[in-house]
């Protein structure tokens, strides 16, 4: 073991997404969005849930940012929710909907904490999603218009922004695998998706820059280091495929102007995706920095036999969440070091945590013993890589307070700070009270043999 001592300044956080947080779904002149639909429509969510309450944070994020200050947070990133300040098709912008991120963004800076937001994770306003949502190149203009409004209202106190959460998810569990909203399942229309998410992606962040009001600006990405199954060249070179899909399909566009190499047939696939002439230069917006999601790691075997990414899947060996994900602590510290060599930008981790159930004991406290050991091991690989020389300037853990986790509804708990669904009550666990004290210390142990 070792012992490390993070940057002075290292950004702590935690991270939250709109819908899974706020509740008050309908309220202040706010549009139905596509998670409203799914979640109302019977049989999409495994528990029956909605996130027409949640956490109600739209009321309570004075007590929530009260947390985040108490446990020694110094950023939160949240999402906006696009159908609060875009209600309708009409274009009109709803103030009322501006006016609660900016009442958050107050509270929070009051707090010293950093507002770190995100314009897309996963609520598209129903009325988009009618004309055809991600699949409809029009999206481009009307993100772009949004993203200059929101910038336009908070960025005088904003300087740090994301532009999507892990456009990987929202595309193909959204379009291709129907298991998130809208719910539609359609390969040609998930990789048409893919391809107009891109473009978007650098069109928002033009518009963005063009206020003058931002410092920095990037996305956060899902990624899963890949391992390869087996020493053989061909596992590697699978691994390599399931990289190029699953970890920067949406990344190198904005940087390279190309797709990298994922599928068997790659030009057939760029043709479905309808990648049109001078397509590829506008997807080109350099990010500020690259946003690291990561829970899992991927074991990659090759297989000749599937046509698509031409690899099978195989599940690793070591303990499991709640949620059945492998533990692997040593994927993060791969991922960091994978991205910082073949990109060289500064990183931020903007998600990584666990589910387990724990709830309060009979005195009060929730004693989630194994949530603390998940973020010491994870937490541990982020510090192995800063010392080995990665620029990676901030963690924020996935989640503040247990919430809604889309089609699993309220029963995977991710929170640091436990939330009794019934009364609201919210109640640090032993895992917020370990990070007050890591934030305090600013130094961890790690574990430099792990592979
Ligand atoms: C994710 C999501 C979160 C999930 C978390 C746990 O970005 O996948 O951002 O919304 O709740 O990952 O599954």
């Amino acid at each position: 073991m070792k012992k490390m001592t993070f940057p002075a300044g290292f950004s702590w956080g935690t991270a939250t997404a709109s819908y899974q947080v706020e509740g008050a779904w309908d309220e202040d002149g706010k549009g139905e969005s596509i998670w409203d639909r799914f979640s109302h429509t019977e049989g999409r969510i495994a528990t029956g849930d909605t996130g027409d309450v949640a956490c109600d944070q739209y009321h309570r994020y004075a007590e929530d940012a009260a947390i985040m200050k108490q446990i020694g947070m110094r950023g939160y990133r949240f999402s906006v929710s696009w159908s609060r300040i875009f209600p309708d098709a009409s274009g009109k912008v709803n103030q009322a909907g501006l006016d609660y991120y900016s009442r958050l963004t107050d509270e929070l800076l009051k707090n010293g904490v950093m507002p770190f937001p995100t314009l897309y994770h996963w609520d598209l306003p129903q009325w988009l999603q009618d004309q055809g949502g991600w699949a409809n190149r029009d999206i481009i203009t009307h993100f772009a218009t949004y993203a200059e409004t929101v910038v336009n209202a908070l960025g005088d106190r904003i300087k740090n922004w994301m532009v999507f959460n892990e456009p990987w998810v929202f595309v193909y569990l959204g379009y291709l695998y129907g298991v998130h909203a809208p719910g539609i399942r359609d390969s040609d229309l998930g990789v048409k998706a893919s391809h107009i998410v891109n473009l978007a992606q650098a069109s928002a962040m033009k518009a963005m820059r063009a206020t003058g009001k931002i410092e920095q600006v990037g996305s956060a990405y899902s990624m899963a280091s890949t391992y390869p199954y087996s020493d053989s060249a061909d596992d590697k070179a699978a691994a390599e495929r399931q990289h190029a899909w699953n970890n920067v399909w949406f990344l190198d566009p904005s940087i390279k102007g190309a797709y990298p190499n994922a599928y068997i047939e790659q030009e057939k696939m760029l043709r479905k995706m309808d990648v049109r002439p001078g397509d590829m230069e506008a997807c080109v917006e350099k990010p500020d920095f690259i946003g690291i999601n990561l829970y899992q790691r991927s074991i990659v075997e090759n297989d000749p036999n599937n046509r698509n990414l031409g690899l099978r899947q195989h599940r690793g060996p070591g303990p499991q969440t709640a949620f059945g994900w492998e533990i692997w602590p040593a994927a993060l510290y791969q991922m960091i070091k994978r991205i910082d060599k073949d990109y060289g930008l500064p990183i931020y981790i903007t998600e990584n945590g666990c589910s387990f159930p724990t709830g309060p004991d009979a005195n009060g406290r929730v004693p989630d013993q194994d949530r603390i050991d998940f973020y010491h091991g994870f937490v541990g690989q982020v510090g192995r890589a800063i010392d080995e020389g990665c620029d990676v300037r901030g963690y924020y853990g996935w989640t503040l307070i247990d919430n809604f986790e889309w089609a699993e509804g309220f029963r995977q708990r991710f929170g640091i700070v436990h939330v009794d669904f019934e009364t609201q009550k919210r109640t640090i666990k032993d895992s917020g009270y370990w990070f007050r004290d890591l934030i305090a210390a600013n130094e961890i142990e790690y574990d430099e043999t792990l592979v």
